[in-house]
């Protein structure tokens, strides 16, 4: 694969892992960093050998935010006919089931990519925040609304209006967080999961991550609508047949994608 400035990428048989590398700037994330990641996110979204992405970080810092020294001098009519961080909203429409694996720092930007990905799974160095309002500004990539979402009203005001960090352990316990693992153990065990999750149907793992997200975006009953009928599109796949056969074979699936 071609190389970058900001990020390493790896690919290892149906999984790929895309490794923010800014360790000088605690992986603050700028407009390079965002392009990147952006770009290759999706270049692994239109490979269909690709059945998972991890994104993450290093042991300090997952990505400390936004980079506060590109963003400081900037005008209002500057962030805003840039429309600044937007692109960001790209790799939230990436197909492929995508990890958060984060160790360290995931502040205001960092937190809200990693909120931005299909789960998070956290080593106990974990710290979570939306610091944004000590700078003088709110969220400006989620951290308003998916964090909301996620943990509720309360605390959400609570991050968002003092800039206070929580712990992996209440960002679990607050629901933004799938597992915490210890930090030696993070990407091992990722790797894993991204490796199980690889080895299903990837039709069917991508019917399975847009229902779940139409639970954040759509009423109750059209939420169910598209389950029910993306449930009846599975049955189409040659994925449901040699899943159903393996299973009743008491044999292992081996899926085609098709
Ligand atoms: N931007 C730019 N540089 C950063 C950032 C950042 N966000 N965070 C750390 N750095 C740099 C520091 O300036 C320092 O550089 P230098 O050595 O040249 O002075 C280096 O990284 C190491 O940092 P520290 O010396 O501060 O390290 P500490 O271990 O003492 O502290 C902290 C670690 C607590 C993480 C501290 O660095 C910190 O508070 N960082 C800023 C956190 C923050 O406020 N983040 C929110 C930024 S605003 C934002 O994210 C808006 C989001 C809008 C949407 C964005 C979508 C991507």
């Amino acid at each position: 694969m071609t190389d970058y400035n900001t990020i390493l990428v790896e690919r290892d048989g149906r999984t790929a892992t895309i490794t923010i590398n800014r360790p000088k700037a605690l992986n603050a994330l700028n407009s390079e960093v965002m392009t990147e990641v952006v770009t290759v996110a999706e270049e692994l979204d239109r490979d269909s050998g690709i059945g998972a992405i991890v994104i993450t970080g290093s042991a300090k810092a997952f990505a400390a935010g936004a980079d506060i020294k590109e963003m400081s001098d900037k005008t209002f009519s500057e962030v805003h006919n840039q429309n600044l961080f937007a692109g960001w909203d790209r790799l939230a429409k990436v197909r492929t089931p995508v990890i958060a694996a984060v160790a360290g720092y995931a502040l205001g930007g960092g937190c809200e990519l990693a909120m931005l990905c299909d789960f998070i799974i956290a080593a106990d160095t974990a710290k979570f925040g939306q610091p944004e309002i000590t700078l003088g500004v709110i969220p400006g990539m989620g951290g308003s609304q998916r964090l909301t979402r996620a943990v509720g009203k309360a605390k959400a005001m609570d991050l968002v209006l003092t800039g206070r960090m929580m712990d992996a352990e209440e960002a679990e316990r607050s629901g933004i967080v799938a597992r915490v693992v210890p930090a030696a153990e993070l990407l091992q065990v990722v790797k894993e999961v991204a490796g199980t999750i690889a080895g299903m149907s990837l039709p069917v793992a991508m019917m399975a991550k847009e229902a779940v997200n139409a639970a954040f975006e759509t009423p109750l009953a059209e939420g169910l609508r598209l389950e029910r009928r993306s449930f009846h599109a599975a049955f189409a796949t040659d994925d449901q047949k040699e899943g159903m056969a393996a299973f009743l074979g008491k044999r292992p699936a081996t899926f085609s994608n098709s």
